[in-house]
């Protein structure tokens, strides 16, 4: 299948400065180079328009910062999307904050039965307008994919929901806010936190995850969160959690997810440059996608 690469600048779903330029970071990383290396089809159609807002605010009636540029730009990634699903290209999306994966879901769920997604993240990002602590709607993708949330960013795309909470995978959780948890419960989404990977290790993990999402899912997004690896091999990330996944933890999840060949679409999120070191959460980035797509060392 050839890949289709989306750039998403878009840094109003938080309030650090600078993962706008996740994008660029991670193609000066190579990203192109590094897959048409695997002899893969790649075309980099660019990054989406995402408006400034004339100051940015905190919409305190839903609790929902910049609600109107972050919806404005994932509608705008949605139908790209779209697009590349249509022609039969699988999306590479790259961002920016966590809030595109929106527009991601709503640019894919609609081609599919019951896509499954996997939440690589250090967060659960089931927040809503009702438990957020922040307002970032970075923390509140995955429960916007489910139902809850806003209307605008539920509907968005013009349906909703978009996954069944039983098709999410969570792995690497270890930040999980009080309305979160008590989601989780009710929903009974699955999730592997720290515990469960430092107890069975990825190899057991992310073998029950594919073996979970196979049985009843008919196409699975990743959705990759860079600061779900530990911060010492993803430093340049906006919200880092002490305690993550490693980098070979990261590179066996991957290698494990080429081999299954379940992945009809991913997004590699939260890279941002002016926290980095010496781009070095964007090279970790470019090698987990050489992984992903099927690198080998022999
Ligand atoms: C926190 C942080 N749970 C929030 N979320 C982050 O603001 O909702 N997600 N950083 O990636
Ligand atoms: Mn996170
Ligand atoms: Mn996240
Ligand atoms: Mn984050």
């Amino acid at each position: 299948k050839d890949i289709s690469v989306i750039g998403v600048p878009m840094d109003l779903g938080q309030n650090r400065r600078g993962v706008d330029m996740g994008p660029s970071a991670i193609r000066y990383a190579g990203v192109i180079e590094r897959l048409e290396a695997l002899k893969l089809n790649i075309e980099d159609l660019g990054d989406i328009e995402i408006k400034r807002p004339d100051r940015r605010k905190l919409n305190n009636e839903g609790n929902l910062r910049n609600l109107e540029e972050v919806a404005t730009g994932n509608e705008n990634l949605a139908l790209a999307v779209d697009e590349v699903i249509k022609k039969g290209n699988f999306p590479l999306v790259l961002g920016g904050d966590h809030s595109i994966s929106i527009g991601s879901l709503a640019g894919i769920s609609k081609h599919y039965e019951n896509l499954g997604v996997i939440w690589y993240d250090a967060h659960a990002d089931l927040n809503s307008g009702e438990t957020s602590p922040s307002g970032n709607i970075h923390g509140m993708p995955l429960g916007v994919s489910i139902g809850i949330g806003h209307e605008r960013l539920v509907k968005l795309g013009g349906y909703g929901p978009k996954i069944k909470p039983e098709n999410i995978v969570i792995i690497g959780a270890r930040s999980i806010d009080e309305g979160e948890r008590k989601l989780i419960k009710e929903k009974g989404i699955k999730v592997f936190t720290m515990h469960e990977v430092d107890r069975l290790g990825m190899s057991k993990v992310m073998g029950e995850t594919i073996n979970y999402l196979k049985e009843r899912t008919d196409s699975v997004h990743l959705s990759l969160d860079l600061d779900g690896l530990d911060p010492m091999d993803a430093p340049g990330v906006g919200t880092p959690v002490i305690g993550g996944l490693s980098y070979r933890e990261s590179h066996l999840a991957m290698e494990m997810l080429a081999e299954a060949k379940i992945i009809t679409s991913a997004e590699f999120v939260e890279v941002n440059p002016i926290l980095d070191e010496k781009n070095k959460t964007a090279s970790v980035a470019v090698g987990l996608m050489g992984s992903l797509f099927g690198e080998k060392l022999l």
